[in-house]
């Protein structure tokens, strides 16, 4: 392999075996840009990946938010290599195979009291779907069935599939679609600020900002309405962190008027706020958790839905042969991901990883927090293990200025994440402080670069 002349294009044309770079479509990529300066990931093991030239890389976005045990857990691999062997695949639908059980256990047991039923997917993207199917049938099932309607908040989050781009909140990803999903209709966010920039942790004002739930209800009437879905701390729209009062608010409004609420986990379930679940940290309960990512560690998709046992039995009515709540997918609770799901989590049990958050959190408050006063910071956000860190705007250029420091950060050894005009960091779980030290400085001399 030629490491020292050519650059990235010499190089992906090595690893992809010619220059072909034609066929794959990449999802949520600038293409043309992407291949005329390609970026490829050859290896990953614990906080690093290494690409095609070999070059070392700090892992500052686990993976996309996923690997929270950090890279080629040994445990995982052998569980997944020894799954591919003894049974490659099992149908989900009228059969079973023992870990899917062993791991909705396992599951269950580490969310909240009384969510203890399970229901697997691939990709949070599909437990969002399922998610906010189970709320209206649940509806239904009990006879209100005029209760279809489905809230989402302004920059949610919730995946890519049609229901998730329409209770989601982030433009780009809405206008190119069509009408989307009838019947939906939006709370407003809690980004302010005015009021709450440079907060660390729980911003102090907007727990008022729940109340816009109570406008929606007045407009539509309770009635009317299934369920409401939030992420408790919004992750892609460049980490909104709850204002303190503000997800409990949300909690007593869904109460008064029989809605039920959804936490979409997909980021903050497995460690990343310092619990199993960020509904424990925030120390609220949702009625249902949407969870994906750290489920496996990134390591085989997998989604799930946890929901409260009342949602399940409302279902387990009628005739005891007749399918219950017709919904599912070919992959559901693959093996491959069972096993994986099952070594992550004796993992994460392992190394204390569920809570180790909770000791990383101050001195990566402190470090992410530094970047204060650099030029064109305007805001520093953080959460547990998660921080984003906005910039001001290139005049007329949204979103190119974060970008620049994306590449920057790249070529100097170490991958973030941007969205917007906003840093993303949200490194593995296993992160020790030298990291954090990295992590911070490449990011703050790329923040200078841009200036
Ligand atoms: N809900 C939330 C809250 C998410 O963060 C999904 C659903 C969808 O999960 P899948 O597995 O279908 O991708 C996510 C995923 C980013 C970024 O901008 C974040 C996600 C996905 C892609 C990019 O950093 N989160
Ligand atoms: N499309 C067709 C034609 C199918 O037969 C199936 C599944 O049987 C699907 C889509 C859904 O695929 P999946 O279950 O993997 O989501």
């Amino acid at each position: 392999m030629n490491k020292a002349i050519d650059p990235a294009l010499m190089q992906a044309a090595e690893a992809t075996g010619s220059l072909g770079m034609d066929a794959y479509w990449m999802p949520f990529t600038a293409n043309r840009a992407f291949k005329k300066a390609p970026r490829l990931l050859q290896r990953a093991e614990g906080m690093h990946y290494w690409d095609t030239s070999g070059r070392q890389v700090l892992d500052g976005v686990a993976g996309l938010w996923c690997v929270n045990a950090g890279h080629a857990r040994t445990r995982i691999t052998r569980a997944i290599q020894e799954q591919a062997a003894e049974m490659d695949f099992a149908p989900p639908f009228q059969m079973g195979h023992p870990k899917a059980f062993e791991l909705a256990e396992r599951v269950a047991a580490l969310a909240p009291a009384g969510m203890n039923k399970v229901f697997f997917v691939n990709s949070g993207s599909e437990a969002v779907e399922t998610a906010l199917k189970m709320a209206i049938a649940y509806h239904r099932v009990r006879g209100d069935a005029s209760r279809t309607r489905l809230i989402g908040r302004e920059r949610g989050y919730h995946g890519v599939n049609f229901g998730g781009i329409s209770v989601g909140g982030m433009v780009a990803n809405r206008k190119h679609f069509g009408t989307l999903l009838g019947g939906v209709d939006h709370i407003r966010h809690t980004h302010d600020p005015a009021r709450n920039a440079f907060s660390r942790g729980q911003p102090a004002h907007g727990a008022e900002l729940a109340d816009d739930l109570e406008r929606l209800v007045a407009l539509h009437d309770a009635s009317t309405i299934a369920a409401v879905i939030v992420e408790p701390v919004a992750g892609s729209t460049g980490v909104l962190v709850p204002p303190q009062g503000y997800l409990q608010r949300l909690r007593e409004i869904c109460d008064k008027h029989g809605i039920l609420l959804i936490f979409d986990e997909v980021i903050t379930g497995f460690g990343r706020t310092g619990n199993p679940f960020g509904a424990q940290t925030f120390g609220v309960t949702p009625d249902m958790i949407t969870c994906a990512k750290g489920l496996t560690n990134g390591a085989v998709p997998m989604g799930a839905v946890i929901a409260r046992q009342h949602i399940h039995d409302a279902f387990m009515n009628g005739p005891e042969h007749l399918i219950e709540f017709f919904h599912g997918y070919t992959y559901s609770a693959h093996p491959l991901a069972c096993a994986a799901g099952l070594a992550t989590l004796a993992t994460y049990a392992e190394d204390g990883l569920l809570t180790r958050a909770r000791s990383m959190e101050g001195y990566f408050a402190d470090a992410v927090h530094s970047l204060k006063g650099e030029p064109n910071v305007i805001d520093v956000r953080n959460f547990g293990l998660v921080a984003g860190i906005e910039l001001a705007p290139l005049p007329g250029e949204p979103a190119r200025r974060a970008f620049g420091v994306f590449l920057d950060c790249w070529q100097h050894g170490t991958m973030i994440r941007t969205t917007g005009d906003t840093i993303a960091l949200s490194p593995p779980l296993i992160i020790e402080r030298h990291h954090v030290d990295q992590l911070v400085d490449t990011v703050r001399a790329a923040i200078r670069r841009a200036a």
